[in-house]
């Protein structure tokens, strides 16, 4: 297909056909223990659903934020969010695999993850009163694929499965992770991009001292900004993420791949001890089932009648670009294999060097050009 380009309105229609296939975030994992998330078309259902480590929302649909809501209450976490009741311990430097039921692969855009630290507990903390700083940011990887490879593509690679690293200076204390995708595919009109924003409770842990400055949810974006309002059905597109910048010392993103999952854990709520230990949430199961997933009370019959559908989780670590303006070359991944597989020359905008990559290096069109010593692009020739 090369370069051809899929219209907004061929788009829009795609979209509306697959509604049903929007995602959330179904659990995430810390070192091998799965956490449930909270499932927005299930538990607003039930009496009683369980105590989680991922944010309440009214968004049954699986439903988005709106630009001309990005100074409301919504786009903090979600629709009609309420604080998670339950939190996960995580060390500072750890990685965290966050885990979405699906996602469609029409809703390009990026990926972003920010942090806020809570007064007290996150679990009563005022939302509106949260201030966020980003930790990872992974847009427009490859101009050069048919309506871009982007962040939200690394994410469906990965089994829907997004990587993001706690700083490993961040002060100890309680934080809300705020995960986001922007779905850009009708994003060339006013009004038209979707932010998918989730967030989770976090106890960090370690002997750092950052905490960096944020800024509210409600003042990240504006429905005008560069990378809101913004058509990318079109070539040569230079994507502006969103947001503020980056944290200082932080990579864009950490290599991409999924965890497996040895155990599944209950949220542990405010005074309680740490996950492991508590009645409530006793590790069970899943001995290093791979297909096991996350009910909260895991109970011993586990496997055969939990949610065996929701993961496919796997340890096989996928060999994606992500994009790399960092400042740790340890942290950052490049790759890109899956996205240049066969092909002998790159084309024009695809990468075309970089420490770790092993696509092709000469290019069909133009000339390699060396960003960094990560990333090396096909550009046109002057
Ligand atoms: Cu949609």
């Amino acid at each position: 297909m090369g370069n051809m380009r899929i219209s907004p309105l061929i788009a829009a229609l795609a979209s509306a056909a697959t509604v049903a296939a929007h995602g959330h975030v179904d659990h995430i994992v810390i070192d091998g223990v799965s956490y449930q998330g909270y499932d927005p078309t299930s538990f607003p259902y039930q009496a009683n659903p369980p105590t989680v480590v991922g944010w309440a929302t009214a968004q049954t649909d699986n439903g988005f934020v709106e630009p001309n809501s990005f100074t409301s209450e919504d786009i903090i976490c979600h629709k009609s969010s309420v604080n998670a009741g339950g939190h996960a311990q995580v060390a500072a430097g750890s990685s965290i695999s966050i885990s979405w039921n699906t996602w469609p692969e029409s809703h390009k855009g990026p990926m972003i993850d920010y942090l806020a630290a809570c007064p007290g507990d996150c679990e009563t903390a005022d939302k509106t009163a949260l201030e966020f700083f980003k930790i990872d940011e992974v847009g427009l990887i490859d101009d050069s694929a048919t309506n871009g490879f982007w962040g939200s593509d690394v994410l469906i690679a990965n089994n829907n499965t997004w990587l993001v690293q706690i700083p490993a200076t961040l002060k100890a204390g309680n934080y809300v992770l705020r995960h986001e995708t922007i779905a850009l595919h009708s994003a060339g009109s006013t009004n038209g991009a979707q932010a998918y924003p989730q967030c989770i409770n976090l106890e960090v842990t370690g002997d750092g001292t950052d905490v960096p400055a944020g800024v509210v949810a409600t003042e990240l974006y504006t429905p005008e900004d560069p990378g809101i309002l913004v058509n990318i059905y079109t070539t040569g597109l230079a994507y502006t993420i969103p947001g503020p910048a980056l944290i200082a010392g932080a990579s864009s993103s950490v290599a991409q791949s999924s965890s497996a999952i040895t155990a599944t854990n209950a949220a542990t709520v405010p005074g309680g001890s740490a996950a492991t230990t508590t009645a409530a949430g006793t590790t069970t199961a899943a001995e290093t089932t791979a297909a096991t997933t996350t009910t909260a009370a895991a109970t011993t019959t586990a496997a055969a009648t939990s949610q065996v559908t929701s993961t496919a989780v796997v340890s096989t670590p996928t060999t994606l670009a992500t994009s790399t303006r960092a400042a740790t070359p340890t942290t950052t991944a490049v790759a890109t294999t899956a996205a240049t597989a066969g092909l002998s020359v790159q084309s024009l905008y695809g990468q075309c060097g970089g420490s770790n990559y092993a696509g092709p290096t000469a290019c069909a069109e133009g000339t390699c050009n060396s960003y960094n010593p990560y990333y090396y692009q096909c550009i046109a020739s002057a």
